[in-house]
């Protein structure tokens, strides 16, 4: 049994092979998913062009980072470029740990290539000679098959010395596990990682594409955004571009989980709405959705009509269906947890406010909160928000911000005195 191996500290190479045979349940393709393009088609057809072609053409696809911030890709890589130290270094950010989030994961499983490709084509486009993927730790599994991607790609001249027979160009790939910590794949986090340091967030700017790996200018992509640069290298940027919203080209690989009837991987251009895609997984009873992970937007069925795009609802990927008999309370407490567990400890607003806020959740839930026990919280959450120095903390109260402001009623209901209500003003603590 499962017990029996941990207990007996058997290492995770001798678990049988047939534990970690993961199902990758694809249950719609788009351009990235269905194009089963054969491997160094990107690099051949970037080679042909060149490095200004290339970044020409992820320039004009439009191609935003797919972690779920947006920022510009071909922007980063041509900073990157720019700058004038050497040498400079491509990052994978495979440290997909975004609860609900698992679409990085199949393209590591099953688009393994692509993905390897994306990097060898930021590194022909920025000048560098060395990549790291950072896996998750949770994804050691994967480690036996993409060392075995990288052996094979090595053998048919995609990487290495002199890939595809140019003479200057040179790069290798390295993978490196992450142990298990969220704050990690935060970018700057997950360099201080790389580079052997506990991981926590540094100061930016400087931004990794001039102060990056051992400081020097390093690109830091996404899974996702590094397999679309393999399919623009070989489709070009007018392909790309033609599909997606005015701001957000392209298409997004979604991770579907929850009370759906289909959950599993989708790949949509950019643009559905959230209601259309609660109709092709199943989950069109939904009370509320989870947009982005924890960290993105709890939203309720009057903004069902949004789009997921950057100009509307962004999100790195994860979709959690909430069900009519979900107790959204137990589902924000359950975010609240995993915050404050995750929480790095470098700064205090983060450090002291997400365990505070699982302690007021908790209360809460537990029937014991009270209109002053509310108030603190909203008030609390504003603090955390504003005041932390990572993402992380930025966003760890947005559960519970968006609970009291989308779903008021699920917390005032359980509270204890809700005669007192009117003299704890929520909305001001809330401003
Ligand atoms: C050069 C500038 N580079 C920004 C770069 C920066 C980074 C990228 C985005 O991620 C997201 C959040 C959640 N010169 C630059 C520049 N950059 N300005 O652009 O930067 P930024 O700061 O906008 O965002 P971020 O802090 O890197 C925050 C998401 O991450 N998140 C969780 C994600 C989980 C996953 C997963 O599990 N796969 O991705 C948590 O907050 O969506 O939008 O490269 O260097 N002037
Ligand atoms: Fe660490 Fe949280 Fe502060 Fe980020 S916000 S540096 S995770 S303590």
């Amino acid at each position: 049994s499962l017990a029996a191996l941990i207990n007996a500290g058997t290492p995770l190479d001798d678990w049988p092979a047939e534990w970690f045979a993961v199902q990758d349940n694809i249950r719609q393709t788009g351009l990235l998913l269905s194009d089963n393009m054969p491997a160094g088609a990107g690099l051949r057809a970037a080679l042909q062009g060149g490095a200004e072609n290339l970044l020409a053409e992820i320039k004009q696809s439009g191609l935003r980072g797919r972690g779920g911030a947006g920022f510009n890709t071909s922007l980063k890589w041509q900073l990157c470029r720019a700058a004038p130290a050497t040498p400079r270094y491509v990052v994978c950010n495979a440290d997909e740990g975004e609860p609900g989030t698992f679409k990085d994961r199949v393209l590591l499983n099953s688009y393994a290539t692509q993905v390897f490709e994306g990097m060898a084509l930021c590194a022909y486009a920025i000048g560098a000679q060395h990549g790291y993927l950072y896996l998750r730790g949770e994804y050691r599994y994967l480690l036996p098959p993409l060392e075995a991607t990288l052996n094979e790609m090595r053998e048919a001249n995609l990487l290495g010395a002199n890939i595809l027979k140019q003479p200057d160009f040179h790069f290798d790939i390295s993978i490196v596990m992450g142990a298990g910590a969220y704050i990690c794949g935060e970018e700057s986090s997950l360099l201080e990682s790389l580079e052997q340091k506990r991981g926590v967030p540094r100061v930016r700017p400087p931004f990794p594409v001039t102060h990056g790996y051992l400081g020097q200018p390093t690109v830091v992509d996404n899974v996702e955004t590094l397999v679309a640069a393999t399919h623009i290298a070989v489709h070009g940027g007018e392909w790309f571009r033609a599909h997606g919203t005015a701001q957000s080209a392209g298409s997004k690989v979604l991770s579907v989980s929850g009370d759906c009837t289909a959950p599993g991987i989708y790949e949509y251009p950019f643009g559905i709405s959230v209601q259309d895609l609660l109709e092709a997984c199943g989950g069109q009873d939904a009370q509320a959705v989870q947009v982005g992970g924890p960290s993105g937007a709890l939203i309720g069925r009057a903004e069902f009509g949004r789009k997921l795009a950057f100009e509307d609802l962004a999100t790195g990927g994860s979709i959690m269906v909430y069900g009519a008999q979900r107790d959204l309370l137990a589902v924000v407490r359950n975010f609240s947890h995993f915050f404050a567990h995750e929480s790095c400890g470098f700064c205090t607003p983060c450090r002291v406010g997400t365990p505070l806020l699982r302690k007021y959740i908790d209360k809460i839930a537990s029937g014991h909160g009270t209109p002053y026990d509310q108030a603190e919280m909203a008030r609390l959450a504003m603090v955390v928000k504003r005041r932390s120095h990572c993402g992380l903390g930025q966003t760890a109260a947005n559960p519970v911000l968006d609970l009291l402001e989308r779903f008021p009623q699920v917390c005032t209901e359980r509270l204890l005195h809700q005669d007192y209500a009117p003299f704890f003003n929520l909305d001001a603590a809330l401003n």
